[in-house]
This record gives structure tokens, sequence and C-alpha cells, in this order.
């Protein structure tokens, strides 16, 4: 395949929902100012949204909605569900951006969360088995963290947690191990920005991984720092099975990036931020929900399989 047919068929990856945004403060049964960048899973055959909700003080905390279809007729509690403990040193400036996974070995959800404490942002665990009762399992590593996801089992006996410090003002992707949830170690690089590309500035983790037969598919955001602002565009990579900090492939080019108004225009212009995804096996089809401009919820949808012959195209990563 040619780089040219390689670009025009990662264009084409994703079709935009034609009802997009999906859901905005207006569609909120209480005052908000933005609702956006919403953790995704399958629930009782509904999909379950945990969106993050910035109220007017400019902080954010997490509220579920429901839908059937996924698009359409979203049931929004009536009330936040998940707010920052105003007790807690580690939440003292709310709670974004969430992430969720089913954790086979508990039977349990497993959200990852940053945290904002008074050391800056922190990535925290919380489990619940309902979405309406949450039991919270404190902050995973040291500031500055974000965009972090668990995988839903152990490999070789460990959890394994994908997440995204800022070092000496680097922001790479990076995988960490533990035996208990609790205790992390053996930190590993596993996705770096690249000089010269769109995803030159800060690269962190999208949507939770999805196992697919060749590997895990890991949708990462991509900054690229511009003369009127940051502009976040989503790419791809794929991990291996077994060894997931063993990355496989990874796109050259972004596959979704800010086009639409709601994307180009809001409390952060040009974003587009996923956050969450939902397969339906049944019909191959992909659901990648986002935030757009940090103001809104969008919805894009793709064929699975399509996505993982895009990914096997894309160039091979040599260790
Ligand atoms: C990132 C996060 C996201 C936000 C994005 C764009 O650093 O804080 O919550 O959507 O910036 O503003």
């Amino acid at each position: 395949m040619t780089e040219l047919t390689r670009q025009q068929k990662a264009h084409e990856l994703f079709k935009r929902y034609q009802g997009n945004p999906i859901l905005t403060p207006q569609n909120w049964p209480y005052p908000t100012n933005a609702v956006f960048n919403p953790a995704a899973v399958k629930l009782n055959a509904e999909t379950l949204l945990l969106i993050r909700v910035e109220d007017m003080r400019g902080f954010s905390h997490l509220t579920v909605a429901r839908s059937s279809d996924g698009f359409t007729n979203w049931e929004v509690d009536s009330a936040p569900t998940l707010e920052a403990d105003q007790n807690s040193r580690e939440e003292k400036w709310g709670l974004e951006d969430p992430r969720i996974i089913w954790l086979e070995e508990q039977k349990q959800f497993a959200i990852t969360y940053v945290s904002f404490s008074e050391g800056g942002p922190v990535v925290s665990l919380a489990i619940t088995k309902n979405f309406k009762t949450f039991a919270r399992l404190g902050a995973l590593l040291p500031p500055e963290d974000k965009d972090a996801c668990l995988f839903p089992r152990r490999f070789r006996g460990r959890f394994a947690l994908i997440h995204r410090p800022i070092v000496r003002g680097e922001a790479h992707m990076w995988i960490s191990f533990s035996p208990d949830l609790k205790h992390w170690g053996d930190h590993r690089l596993l996705i770096r920005t690249r000089p010269g590309y769109w995803d030159c500035h800060r690269v962190g983790l999208a949507c939770q991984p999805i196992e697919t037969a060749k590997g895990w598919m890991l949708f990462y955001h991509g900054v690229r720092a511009t003369a009127s602002g940051a502009i976040y565009r989503v790419g791809l990579a794929l991990l291996d099975l077994n060894e997931p900090w063993r990355v496989l492939r990874r796109s050259d080019e972004w596959i979704l990036g800010p086009r639409a108004t709601y994307e180009r225009v809001g409390d952060a212009d040009d974003v587009v931020f996923p956050s969450g995804a939902v397969v339906h096996k049944e019909t191959d089809q992909l659901n990648l929900y986002y935030g757009a401009a940090d103001c809104a919820v969008a919805v894009a949808t793709a064929n699975l399989s399509d996505v993982l012959d895009y990914i096997m195209s894309c160039p091979e990563v040599k260790e």
C-alpha cells in the first residue's frame, strides 16, 4: 500500500454520527459549563458513558448517562455520580477524564480518572459493580500523571497500567505493573512523542485498550503546539496480546482530527479527545466516544475489522 492510499484509508476509517454532538450542557438536568471526555462501557445491553462535567467553579465531577442504542435518548443521572471528596487533598480540585475496563478477576469495573490534587494531577482508581456505589482505591503514582487505564487481566501475574507522566516537560506514554493494584513498578516507556509529526508535543492514551485477535488496539491522542494553540488529534497503535509492553504497529498519520465546528470551536479549540469505546461484536461496529473542544460529547463509528486491517498496514515498530 502506498503512503497516499494508507492516508486516504486513515481519513475514511471513522464516520462522525450525523446527530453530533450527542450530549451538551443543554441536555443536563443541572447547571454545568461543559460535558466532555467520556469513558464508555456496555452494561445490561445499554451503553453507559461516565462523563466529565465541569461546573461553574471550573472543577469537574463525573456523571453517568445511559442509552440503549449508544446515540440517542440518553438518560443522565439527576445529580453528580462520582464527586470529589472535599476532605481529600488528593481530590481537591475535582475529578477528570475517566477510563473504564471490566476487571475480569474482580468481576467489577475499574475506573481510572485524574484527581486534581494539591500537588498536581494524579491518576486515581475506583471500582464499582453498578455505577451507584464506588470503592476508592486512591492515587496510583505521583504527579504529574494523566490518561491512564488498566488492562482487564494480569500479564505474568501482574496488573498493567498505561499512563502518561510528565517528566522534564516530556509527555510520553508509559506502562507500569503491579501485583495488587496498589504498588506500582517496572515502569517502561511505551509510546513516545515523535519529533516533526502531528504528535510531536504530547501523547496520551485515548480510550481503554481493545482486545483483538491481532493484539491490543490502542487509540491515543497526540498534540502539536501551533502558533494559535494546541491541536489534539487521534492516532492508533497495536500492542502484543500477551506482552503489551511491546508495540507492534503505529500509525504515521492521525485517524481523527478536529474538522467539524463542534470540534474546532469551544472552551479549548481544535480538540478531539476520545476516552471511551464500545465494540458491538455482532455487527463489527466500534463506537468511539470523544470530547469535542472541551464542551460536548460526540461519537464516531467504524468497522472494527477495517480498523484492524488499517493498523496492520501501518509500519512495524522496531524496538
Ligand atoms: C488535556 C486534558 C483534557 C483536555 C485537553 C484539551 O491536557 O486536560 O482533559 O480535554 O487537555 O484541553
